[in-house]
């Protein structure tokens, strides 16, 4: 990508979105679209149209999405698929119209099997069921990939799907009933030690493993696949890249880790009503290692980091 191509963001104000922002302006690109919910709703097939015709983008990264963890996935199952399948199908074609150079399309670890192989290849993709809780999204997603693969084998174009695992960091969402488990522990103990609580209560077993990955890691994985020679993708040979840190944890181990960060002094209690979900989700990143890319920031340098946004950000978020 050159400092003055055409760059559609989707999804600028998420978690996603603004760090990819974050990284394309450190970066010294200056022709970044970021329409707003309000602007452009990506689910409109219409309107997406509408936009690419009036903008112009050459690239694209795909990180509109409905997002949440794993409550709001079992809850929301239909606007978890519905409005997935609609943003993607509207993004993903109307690039294909307009000729979009590139573009890189997010899914998640959750598309692979409940009880994939750990740590999870890319090519486990479709070898067994799904977790659930989950499988309205992950269908959603796994189409997304389909999509991408389709049109580049069909019509020549250089989709890039791209799997991450659990994220976080700045402009999470910390809504407790909604979010994932990384920011609703932040702020469980963040208000269990302002308020001098006695207990703080972690969903589950505490026994689920899951990988996590700061969000600004993410976005710098993202800009190194975008940047990439065409040579070393397999634009008609179904791409997909795992993008993570090669490493666990489990909830229970987490939630000690933020215990600690946020110097919180009680106990904590397990709540076994609520769902475990997947035992462990691992990605095997050989192959974006083997292209060069690692993570740089260490979980607990990220937690650290994702504290002071929300402690600066609390009383708005
Ligand atoms: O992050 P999370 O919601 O999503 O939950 P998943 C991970 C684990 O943390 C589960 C436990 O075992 C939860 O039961 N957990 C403990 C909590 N305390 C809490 C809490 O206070 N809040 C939350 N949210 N969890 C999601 C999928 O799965 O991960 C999505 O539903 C997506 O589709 C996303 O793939 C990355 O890792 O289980």
């Amino acid at each position: 990508m050159r400092n003055t191509d055409k760059i559609l963001l989707a999804g600028a104000s998420g978690l996603v979105g603004s760090a990819l922002k974050r990284r394309l302006d450190d970066d010294g690109l200056v022709n970044i679209l970021c329409p707003s919910h309000a602007e452009l709703d990506m689910s409109d097939n219409r309107a997406v149209a509408d936009y690419f015709d009036v903008h112009k983008p050459v690239y694209v990264f795909l990180a509109a999405a409905k997002v949440g963890g794993i409550l709001a996935n079992n809850t929301y199952p239909a606007d978890y698929i519905y409005e997935n399948l609609m943003i993607q199908n509207a993004v993903i074609h109307q690039s294909y119209v307009h000729k979009v150079k590139k573009l890189l399309f997010l899914g998640s670890s959750c598309i692979y099997p409940k009880h994939c192989p750990q740590p999870m290849k890319e090519e486990d993709l479709l070898s067994g069921t799904l977790e659930p809780t989950n499988e309205p999204y992950a269908i959603a997603k796994i189409s997304g990939i389909e999509l991408c693969w389709a049109y580049n084998r069909q019509y020549g174009t250089r989709f890039i799907p791209v799997m991450p695992p659990n994220l976080f960091g700045p402009n999470d969402n910390f809504d407790l009933e909604t979010s994932h488990v990384l920011p609703a522990l932040l702020r469980k103990f963040h208000e269990a030690r302002s308020a001098n609580r006695k207990t703080v209560t972690v969903w589950g077993t505490g026994e689920p493993r899951r990988e996590f990955l700061y969000v600004d890691d993410l976005a710098d994985a993202c800009l190194f696949l975008m940047n990439l020679e065409d040579t070393a993708v397999p634009y008609m040979d179904r791409p997909l890249f795992n993008i993570g840190t090669g490493e666990d944890i489990s909830i229970r181990g987490l939630a000690e880790m933020i215990k600690d960060i946020t110097g919180y002094q009680g106990e904590i209690v397990y709540d076994r009503t609520k769902p475990d979900g997947t035992p462990q989700k691992i990605l095997n990143i050989s192959k974006i290692s083997n292209l060069g890319w690692r993570a740089g920031i260490p979980l607990q340098q990220g937690i650290r980091q994702t504290y002071k946004w929300f402690l600066k950000h609390k009383d708005y978020i």
